[in-house]
């Protein structure tokens, strides 16, 4: 799936801006509140989360379908193009009208999805109205819980319990644009660039929609250099080209080459679009992981999308300073947990040269343990009630159809500790991770993160994948406050590991402490970032003795909004940054760890 941009022959305008907006009781569908323009609505910000800047609690804890509107107008010049309408994430369901029509619906609340206009109507005007629905249940990804319950005095009380540790933020939380390509047109491009001893090679593929199959259409594609010269050229739908001289794309010394793929009716220029790219291999061998054929060592962040003000909405200022705090850290890399990030920040990093563990929404599969509240109960199997099979096929098919060009893209994580010890998760897990190998054209490694009870001895699913990633927090769930015994622990489970799965690299893809910016204390406490700062290093020394333990995210890179629940003093605390970005100690600590270590070569 190509993302929008302005070329030759295509233009690109931006809907953000201030919708209308209101909170449907469940009548809105019913009495077809689409038919004609919203009324008593409040503006609202798109993208954005609505949940904090309604200011209400009712607007803040809404449960239901949420409803959006703009009327757009559509320039002249746009007249005879194809135009298409992107949302880049509705959370987590939609359903978009235009003008009263019903044009599309889409499930899954972190991809874009897109629907075709009409573009030769004489109308110049159109009403958008975009119903966004925010439930999760046990067929949603993420996993949530839903009860009605009658409540004597109040009436019907409906709880949406989250089965993961965020904030639910919900609504049109990426940017929606409206985008042209002529009728003719490039409807996707798959590269797969290879690393060789003396340059690179890069196989392309381009999908085309033509008009007329019978004319006479050439596709003809290009290979740019950063300083804008042509380096290699090839013809076709499909093929290869070589370069010589090839730069590199390394993590933190990114270089992107552009590909360029037109196509052509005689002299005439049809369509063409430029997709940015960077050659780097990634493979997996010998208990290391391999970038541009060199072991490398993950250092970074389990993290979140996630701001004061705009929730889980995108805000590009937030993504620039993220990037440069990571690299001011001397970190290389992060996970999008728990859902893939928007398209604008995965074209950032490409540029940053920050490499991506790429992640699915899957998270809360596990229906006897709720990351949420910390409670583990023991029913039926998770596998044989979970009804979220087709839905992880489609966000996986999705994810892997946005996101395959991405340089920085080294690895996809499937889920994020789902019930990986209970019978049932190999067979739930099997044919996705054969799907996910199937469908990326480049071939990367794959990983499906655990938790605690996944054990050397229950773990299912440890045969499926690459590399193990473990989220452990020894020192604090498990042996809280006892900083001496946690690294005995964590020893004995890596060890046993290495046992159970010789020769697979490991990674710590989360542990972390919660910490209240500003706590001190003489003797390291629980929540003082004295703590955290042991409770790191504690950690690093284990680390630091398994050879094929191939890197630490810390868990997470600043503090987030969570739902309200026992476990959470106003959102989870385990930023190294607070949620505004303010470093706490551990950031100083980190940075003097990972500027120290380089990326390559570290266990080497
Ligand atoms: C893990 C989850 C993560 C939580 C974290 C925590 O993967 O989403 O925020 O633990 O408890 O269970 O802080």
């Amino acid at each position: 799936m190509l993302y929008p941009i302005f070329t030759e022959t295509r233009g690109v305008l931006n809907l953000g801006g201030i919708w209308e907006f209101k909170l449907d009781d469940g009548r809105g569908l019913k009495d077809k509140w689409f038919e004609q323009k919203l009324t008593d609505t409040i503006p609202m910000a798109v993208p954005a989360s609505f949940n904090d800047i309604g200011v209400s609690g009712e607007i803040k804890n809404h449960v239901g379908d949420v409803w959006y509107e703009t009327e757009i107008t559509i320039p002249k010049v746009y007249k005879n193009e194809r135009l298409v309408l992107r949302i880049g994430a509705a959370t987590h369901k939609a359903s978009v009208y235009v003008d009263g029509v019903f044009v599309a619906e889409h499930k899954g609340g972190f991809l874009p999805f897109e629907v075709e206009l009409s573009s030769d109507s004489e109308k110049a005007k159109r009403r958008i109205t975009i119903v966004v629905n925010n439930i999760i249940d046990d067929s949603t990804l993420p996993v949530g819980v839903y009860e009605e319950e009658e409540v004597e005095g109040i009436g019907k009380v409906v709880r949406n319990m989250p089965n993961f540790d965020f904030f639910n933020y919900a609504g049109l939380q990426r940017p929606i644009k409206l985008y042209t390509t002529p009728r003719s047109y490039i409807k996707d491009i798959e590269l797969v660039p290879q690393v060789t001893t003396d340059g690179g090679l890069l196989s392309y593929r381009v999908s085309t929609v033509l008009e007329s199959v019978e004319e006479d259409y050439l596709v003809v594609a290009q290979l740019i250099d950063e300083e804008g010269k042509n380096v290699a050229t090839g013809e076709g739908l499909q093929g290869e080209m070589s370069v010589s001289d090839l730069r590199r794309w390394e993590p933190l010394n990114a270089y992107l080459y552009t590909f360029k793929a037109t196509i052509m009716k005689g002299e005439q220029l049809i369509d063409t679009y430029e997709e940015p790219i960077g050659f780097r291999s990634v493979e997996v061998r010998d208990g290391k992981f391999l970038i541009n054929d060199k072991p490398f060592y993950f250092k970074g962040f389990g993290k979140h999308e996630d701001s004061p003000i705009a929730g889980r909405g995108f805000n590009e200022a937030v993504n620039v300073m993220d990037l440069r705090l990571m690299k001011w850290m001397g970190a290389n890399s992060f996970r999008t947990a728990h859902y893939p990030y928007s398209e604008e920040l995965m074209r950032l990093a490409d540029r940053e040269g920050i490499v991506v563990i790429d992640e699915t929404p899957a998270v809360g599969v596990h229906l006897n343990f709720s990351a949420a509240s910390g409670g583990f109960t023991k029913e039926d199997s998770t596998w044989s009630r979970i009804k979220t099979f087709d839905h992880h096929k489609d966000v996986l098919n999705d994810m892997i159809a946005r996101d395959k060009n991405h340089a920085c893209v080294v690895m996809w994580s499937v889920a994020n500790e789902a019930a990986t010890e209970e019978e049932g998760a190999y067979e739930y897990f099997k044919p996705l991770v054969e799907l996910t190998r199937e469908r990326d054209p480049q071939s990367r490694p794959v990983m499906i993160v655990t938790f605690i009870k996944s054990t050397p001895e229950l773990d299912k699913i440890a045969d499926l994948i690459d590399v193990l990633g473990f989220n452990r927090y020894y020192g604090w769930y498990e042996n809280s406050g006892e900083l001496d015994v946690a690294k005995v622990r964590l020893a004995a489970e890596l060890a046993a590991w290495e046992k159970r799965c010789p020769g697979k690299p490991m990674m710590m893809t989360e542990y972390g402490a919660d910490t209240i910016a500003g706590y001190h204390e003489i003797v390291p406490t629980m929540f003082t970032e004295e703590y955290q700062s042991d409770y790191l290093k504690i950690n690093h020394e284990v680390f630091d003795q398994v050879p094929t333990f191939i890197g630490e995210h810390v868990w997470n890179f600043a503090d987030f909004a969570t739902s309200q629940n026992v476990r959470r003093v106003n959102g989870n605390k385990k930023g190294v940054f607070t949620r505004e970005r303010k470093p706490k100690n551990a950031a100083h600590e980190l940075r003097k760890r990972w500027t120290a270590i380089d990326d390559f070569y570290y266990k080497t």
